[in-house]
């Protein structure tokens, strides 16, 4: 199974992440947004919405959207549950991520971090770091009310909620949003990072989470 992404890609670091909990080998092909390589005939052929993720089986079938690779890649395995309303309440945290989460945070990273030459309106920042601060609260808020070591929805057991959360959860702070006052978050982030097979953004390089540097 081969996986297109960038190489700082958040939405497609949450692919990687499973695929190394999971055991499932991936073959990476890294593409440049500022090479255009996202704009090609070739990877519009494979990319029906031109973005990273997508995978590509050996049928030539493919996966858009990091959320639909996730429950792709999760059937069979504990990262999805068995149980429908266990399933429901993943699914309610992946769209908040969609909906409330990845945009404010990746813009802001995007604007402080990855490309502070963008022109970028005020008044678009501070509307970030509001929707920014209040997924982060709401996460915090719900991790504060499972019991102690639990997950996001599923009890004991991590689900492919946690993982989606993840990646911009962490990078939170290349964007100027600061964690420090959301302790259920940062312990949350760090026993994501303990479980077995947990990858870093460059892999093998966790002090690079944060970093802008290209590997
Ligand atoms: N909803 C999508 C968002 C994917 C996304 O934003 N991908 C970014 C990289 S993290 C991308 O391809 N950006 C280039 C572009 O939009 O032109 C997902 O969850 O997979």
């Amino acid at each position: 199974m081969r996986l297109y992404d960038t190489q700082r890609s958040g939405n497609a670091w949450k692919v990687r992440l499973l695929a190394s909990f999971i055991g499932q080998p991936l073959e990476r092909r890294t593409l440049s947004i500022d090479k255009g390589d996202l704009e090609t005939p070739e990877f519009r052929a494979i990319a029906r919405f031109r973005q990273v993720p997508v995978i590509e089986m050996a049928d030539g079938r493919t996966i858009a959207e990091s959320a639909a690779i996730l429950f792709f890649l999760a059937q069979g395995t504990d990262w999805w549950p068995k149980d429908p309303s266990e399933q429901a309440d993943v699914l309610s945290w992946m769209s908040f991520e969609q909906s409330a989460h990845m945009h404010p945070l990746a813009q802001l990273r995007l604007h402080r971090a990855l490309h502070p030459d963008w022109k970028v309106e005020r008044g678009d920042v501070e509307e970030w770091e509001r929707k920014a601060n209040r997924a982060l609260a709401v996460l915090d808020e719900r991790l504060g009310q499972v019991e102690e070591g639990n997950w996001l929805a599923t009890g004991s057991q991590p689900s492919i909620a946690d993982i989606a959360l993840y990646p911009y959860t962490r990078m939170a702070r290349m964007g100027g949003i600061e964690l420090d006052d959301k302790p259920n978050v940062l312990s949350w982030l760090k026993r994501i990072e303990s479980l077995p097979g947990y990858s870093a953004l460059f892999p093998g390089k966790a002090e690079l989470n944060e970093s802008v540097v290209e590997s």
